[in-house]
């Protein structure tokens, strides 16, 4: 496996980069964040999307010493941005499993001198498929630690409702699909993303619609109670060295 030992030379040499990408509030016409994005750059193959690599980072078990380096080197970033602003990391089912997560968010949080409501971990519902009593418990050490909780790609597992019920998570991040199906008449996407947000907002929830592209679905997500947004439209994913001039941009 050519891949695999590559992946442990890039976690040894540092071959990783994290880009940001802006999390923005429709309510607050403001920035709230941004989420970290892992990318790696391969000496021969130039950047490898995550969506190719972390399936073996997991199969691999390589995805916990990555992950750590993720949640790191985030809360290292985050720490130079102004304070109202949040970092949220992805965290994979697999990383989500083991023990020594809680420890890595906490030393992650201390040696950045991060406060901990500026770290926002995304998780999805595959979480769930696992033991539901030890997920439930570790969804709320890390909630006792102090960061907040985002479930991701809201809408593509099964059962949403049963999770979304079991614990207070502080977002929900509705799946991209979701805001695609706005560009097509007559499919019911406007119905669909309004549920969410009712639900949500009725559990105390917020939301954010993912992969937001063009002007008509922002409109149409804030007319159907979306409280943030996140997608090319505002800003693709960028480099950490670019994030300065997304904050300091006012539009
Ligand atoms: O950034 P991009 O669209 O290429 O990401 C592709 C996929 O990889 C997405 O599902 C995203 O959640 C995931 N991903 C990106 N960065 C990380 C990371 O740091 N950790 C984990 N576990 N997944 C990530
Ligand atoms: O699974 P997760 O939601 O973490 O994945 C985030 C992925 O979505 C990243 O790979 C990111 O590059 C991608 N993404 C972010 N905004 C947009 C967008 O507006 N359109 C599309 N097609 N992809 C997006
Ligand atoms: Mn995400
Ligand atoms: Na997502």
């Amino acid at each position: 496996r050519e891949m695999e030992l590559d992946l442990r030379l890039a976690i040894k040499d540092g071959g990783f980069e994290l880009y940001f990408q802006p999390l923005y509030s429709l309510a607050r016409e403001e920035l709230e964040g941004f989420e970290a994005l892992i990318r790696w750059n391969h000496p021969k193959r130039g950047m490898i999307s995550p969506a190719e690599f972390i399936p073996l980072a997991e199969e691999t078990g390589l995805i916990l010493q990555i992950g750590e380096w993720v949640v790191r080197e985030a809360c290292r970033s985050a720490r130079e941005w102004p304070e109202h602003l949040s970092v949220s990391v992805n965290v994979s089912a697999k990383q989500f499993s083991t023990p020594g997560l809680t420890t890595t968010i906490l030393q992650a949080l201390t040696q950045s001198n991060l406060r901990p409501n500026r770290l926002e971990l995304e998780i999805t519902e595959s979480i769930f498929i696992a033991d539901v009593e030890k997920t439930l418990s570790t969804l709320h050490k890390l909630r006792d630690l102090g960061v907040r909780i985002a479930l991701d790609d809201f809408g593509t597992g099964y059962s949403s409702l049963s999770y979304l019920r079991s614990f207070p998570f502080d977002k929900v991040k509705i799946d991209q699909s979701f805001v695609r199906d706005l560009n097509v008449e007559g499919n019911n996407a406007h119905a669909v993303i309004r549920a969410i947000t009712t639900l949500a907002s009725a559990l105390g929830m917020r939301t954010l619609a993912e992969g937001v592209e063009y002007a008509e679905q922002r409109e149409i997500l804030r007319r159907e109670g979306c409280e943030y947004i996140q997608g090319f439209l505002l800003s693709r994913p960028v480099p950490a060295s670019d994030v300065a001039a997304l904050i300091n941009c006012r539009d």
